[in-house]
């Protein structure tokens, strides 16, 4: 660890809190990373975490033969609320191997193309309030509608719910107290453990009913689906989870785990994929080059058919490369832990003990200017044409994670904010406000914070 460089000035207790705030744990570190290099640590509070952004250093980390996820810092202080659901369950628990299984299928292709015909009809309900915001000439508020559309999304498609979300004038309470959560979840970092319980008093409390909310909540849900008996044939999420038992084992999940799938599933296919369409939407409102080649590829692929099919979006490549670019610029879930699953050599450099870990710091790893160029800063969806990708070394793009743990939902994902920003590409013009900058709020993921766009007339037509 001693070869492992840290910031210059330590305090006693508290470790090397210069120069970092409360608020932005990820955008520091990022900071911390331009000075320190590709491998660093920082010690708050007595917990030391290891940094790596290096390319080098995190294809070595992605190694899943030598290396796993590791439940930790953010993830692990998430137990709580969905304690062996599939996002935090550590590995050894049996609840992983059996839910990832039960419910990969509702991932494949054949589902996805199953969820298209529900992921349109929720983008609709965004065009025709975005339509009304045209009309009135108001702007609309980016991150709250991207999540509106993206908890309707994954809990229409994977749950047969309706949140009403585009209905409510605020956020509806679900999303509220899962902000709580994964806020509260981000501060339990920023205090000394031990104090915790007195610092954060207040914070607890409320943090405790957000939870019994969310509980509330699935429970309702699952008991309205259990007494329908099921949607019949179709076989949503829920569907699985109810009544689909492991194909070898034949175990089913228990009723308490279901319980922390369905949230698990709700927070997890909303939260990251909201803030994804909305940095997107930020640079396709700065970069009206950008926006002109795929709304142009926009009315190309799809033509004038009202309503695109299933196989009609991933033809979308342009746009898809839009979608990359701000997760790279801005992976929504800005990072993910590794642990060694014995002894080893990191790199050959840094030897590490079995279950030591560190943070990839994905933010990071997507501006290392020896993989990603000079422009390594600069918004430019041409990092990813075909050549780009090509020549790239491996494990140097990770949005998603990797291994065994990386996202069950990428394509879901990917499908989802590819047909929605061709659907807003080809009815509106993304007009910013002149004096928008840029500004990430944290809370573990990543949104950009009073994002708003003006809708104008497309003055082309395709
Ligand atoms: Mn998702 C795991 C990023 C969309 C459900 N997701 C992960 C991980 C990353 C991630 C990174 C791995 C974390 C780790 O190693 O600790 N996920 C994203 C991003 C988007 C996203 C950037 C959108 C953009 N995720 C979705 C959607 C769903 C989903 C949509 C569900 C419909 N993700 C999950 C689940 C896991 C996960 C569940 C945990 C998988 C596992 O551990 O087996």
């Amino acid at each position: 660890l001693h070869r492992v460089p840290r910031p210059p000035y330590r305090l006693p207790l508290l470790g090397d809190v210069v120069g970092a705030g409360r608020r932005a744990p990820m955008q520091d570190s990022l900071r911390y990373a331009r000075r320190l290099g590709p491998i660093f640590r920082r010690r708050a509070f007595g917990k030391e975490i290891v940094f790596v952004w290096g390319a080098g250093l995190a294809a070595d980390l992605a190694d899943e033969a030598r290396f796993a996820k590791h439940v930790g810092v953010g993830v692990a202080n998430l137990r709580p609320v969905v304690r062996d659901g599939l996002f935090t369950a550590y590995n050894h628990e049996p609840n992983w191997q059996l839910a990832h299984d039960v419910l990969a299928p509702g991932f494949s292709r054949e589902a996805m193309a199953g969820y298209h015909v529900m992921m349109l009809d929720v983008a609709g309900r965004l065009t025709d309030h975005w339509d009304r915001a045209r009309a009135a000439d108001r702007a609309v508020d980016v991150p709250g509608d991207m999540t509106r559309l993206t908890l309707e999304t994954i809990a229409r498609t994977g749950f047969g719910h309706d949140f009403g979300s585009f209905e409510r004038s605020r956020l509806h309470p679900f999303v509220t107290a899962m902000i709580g959560t994964l806020t509260y979840a981000q501060r339990l970092n920023t205090v000394p453990a031990p104090l915790a319980p007195w610092l954060l008093r207040g914070a607890s409390r409320r943090n405790t009913a957000d939870i019994a909310y969310l509980d509330r909540t699935v429970d309702d849900l699952v008991r309205a689906r259990r007494t329908a008996g099921g949607r019949g044939g179709e076989g949503d999420l829920l569907d699985r989870m109810l009544d689909t038992a492991h194909p070898e084992t034949g175990e089913r999940l228990s009723a308490e785990n279901i319980r922390r799938q369905v949230i698990t599933f709700l927070v997890a296919g909303h939260e990251t994929t909201s803030g994804a369409l909305s940095f997107a939407l930020h640079y396709l409102s700065r970069h009206p080059d950008v926006a002109a080649r795929a709304r142009a590829e926009v009315d190309r692929v799809w033509g004038h058919t009202k309503a695109p099919g299933y196989e009609q979006v991933a033809k979308l490549r342009y746009v898809r490369r839009v979608l990359d670019e701000s997760l790279r610029l801005w992976p929504t879930a800005p990072a993910f832990a590794r642990e060694a699953r014995a002894d080893t050599v990191l790199d050959g450099t840094h030897p590490m003990r079995r279950g030591a870990w560190a943070l990839v710091l994905t933010g990071m790893l997507h501006r290392d200017p020896e993989v990603w160029g000079p422009e390594a800063e600069r918004f430019d969806p041409d990092h990813f044409d075909a050549k780009a990708v090509r020549s790239r070394a491996p494990h140097t793009f990770k949005p998603f994670g990797t291994g065994a743990r990386a996202c069950i939902g990428r394509q879901f994902a990917l499908h989802e904010a590819t047909l929605v920003l061709g659907l807003l590409l080809r009815r509106y013009e993304l007009l910013p406000e002149p004096d928008y900058r840029l500004r990430v709020t944290e809370r573990l993921t990543l949104m950009p914070e009073g994002l708003r766009l003006r809708l104008g007339r497309r003055t082309t037509t395709g």
